[in-house]
Formats: structure tokens, C-alpha cells, sequence
């Protein structure tokens, strides 16, 4: 299996699944800041051009976030990466979508590529409303969606309840970008990403990204 990942980004998530699964596995580092995944190279891997890519085996590429965690939890079922009890499990995928849909794609999104949510009219171009203002509603957007995880995660240790599992990592990367945009975290957070920190295999892959 082949992981393609960019530093600061949401596929150290992925990694650290990969590494806590510790099945052997290679990684390639493609320059997400600097159009790496823009390239003709990149894109023939993963036409929608982003990073984490999962390269199976088979040869075969998967990609988006939950996808990619719930295979490789289904893939190893001896590692419990999904809870067992049916309302632990639609709890815990209920925190890794809104951490990659919502918290990620929105509201981090308007913080890092503000770009990408300036109105445009056909005619003109951008509507002209400023980079600012997007990155100050994407700010505004992390405090309410640290909150509600906060919320959701309450006083478990681990968002599926006693154990790790695939949900964490996502919860993980979120929370792992919160001093780059200088947000607080409310206290189950903080708690939650000193856990991970913690774990051996998490360790391993922020050393290996250069995080640590
Ligand atoms: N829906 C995708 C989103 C992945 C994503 O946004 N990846 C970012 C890095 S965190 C990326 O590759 N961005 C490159 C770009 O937009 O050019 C998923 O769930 O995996």
C-alpha cells in the first residue's frame, strides 16, 4: 500500500492509521502548498487532486477521508478501529464527518484558501469582498465546530468510547491545526489531542512529517 500525503495536511490522519494498523506500507510526499497536486503526475493517481490517496495492493486508488479509514477498518478488523455497538459507531462516524465535511472542508477551507470561497459573478470576476472577511468567517466557523465536538466528545476518552479508533484520527488532524491558526481548544480537545499525542504511533508519524 502507497499513501500519498503533503505536510500540514489532513493526511496525517491516514498516516497515523496506517502506522497504528503497522501493516508495512510506503509513503509519498506530493507539495500540496506548492501545486503538487495540480500536476499531470498527481492527477492521474487522483483526478480530484488531493491528498490522502490510499494506493491498495491491487493497484488500485481510494480516496476521501472516511472512505479511506473505513476500509482500512474493515481491511484489519482485529484492530476494533469501529466500535462494535451499533450507537457508539454511528456516534463516532457521526464526529469524523463533521470534522472532515463541515469543520475541514468549510470552515479550515476558508482559513487556508480563501480563494476558493470568494463570490464570483461571470461578468466580472470576484466580487470583491475581501480575503479577510472570508478567513474571519472561516475562524468563526472553527470556534463553533470545536465547540460542537467538544460537545459530542464529552468525557470519553476516545470518540468511539474506551478505545482508538478511525474516528480519532480525524478528530486528530482538526484539532492538531489549531495552534497554526492560533484557536484555543476547549478543554475535551486539548485533552483528546494530548491523547493522541501521546500514542506511540502518532509519534512515529509526526516525526516522520517533520511535526514534532
Ligand atoms: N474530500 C477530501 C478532501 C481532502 C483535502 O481537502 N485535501 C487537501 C489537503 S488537507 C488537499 O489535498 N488540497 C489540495 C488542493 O485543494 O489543491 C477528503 O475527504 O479526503
Amino acid at each position: 500500500m502507497k499513501l500519498y500525503w503533503g505536510p500540514h495536511s489532513c493526511a496525517i490522519g491516514t498516516h497515523v492509521l496506517l502506522e497504528e494498523i503497522g501493516k508495512p506500507y510506503e509513503t509519498e510526499k506530493v507539495d500540496v502548498m506548492g501545486g503538487g497536486t495540480r500536476k499531470p503526475e498527481f492527477l492521474a493517481v487522483n483526478p480530484k487532486g488531493k491528498v490522502p490517496v490510499l494506493v491498495r495492493d491491487d493497484g488500485s486508488a481510494l480516496t476521501e477521508y472516511g472512505a479511506i479509514a473505513l476500509w482500512l477498518a474493515r481491511a484489519n478488523p482485529d484492530k476494533h478501529l469501529v466500535p462494535a455497538d451499533p450507537e457508539a459507531e454511528a456516534r463516532a462516524l457521526e464526529i469524523l464527518d463533521y470534522a472532515v465535511g463541515t469543520l475541514h472542508a468549510q470552515a479550515f477551507g476558508r482559513i487556508f484558501m480563501p480563494q476558493k470561497f470568494e463570490p464570483k459573478d461571470v461578468v466580472h470576476g470576484t466580487l470583491g469582498l475581501g480575503k479577510s472577511a472570508i478567513v474571519k468567517e472561516g475562524e468563526s466557523m472553527v470556534h463553533q465546530g470545536f465547540e460542537i465536538l467538544s460537545k459530542a466528545l464529552g468525557g470519553k476518552p476516545y470518540a468511539g468510547g474506551d478505545t482508538f479508533g478511525i474516528a480519532d484520527t480525524a478528530l486528530f488532524y482538526v484539532e492538531n491545526w489549531a495552534p497554526q491558526v492560533k484557536i484555543d481548544l476547549p478543554s475535551n480537545l486539548a485533552a483528546h489531542l494530548e491523547r493522541m499525542k501521546a500514542r506511540p504511533a502518532v509519534k512515529r508519524v509526526m516525526a516522520a512529517e517533520g511535526e514534532a
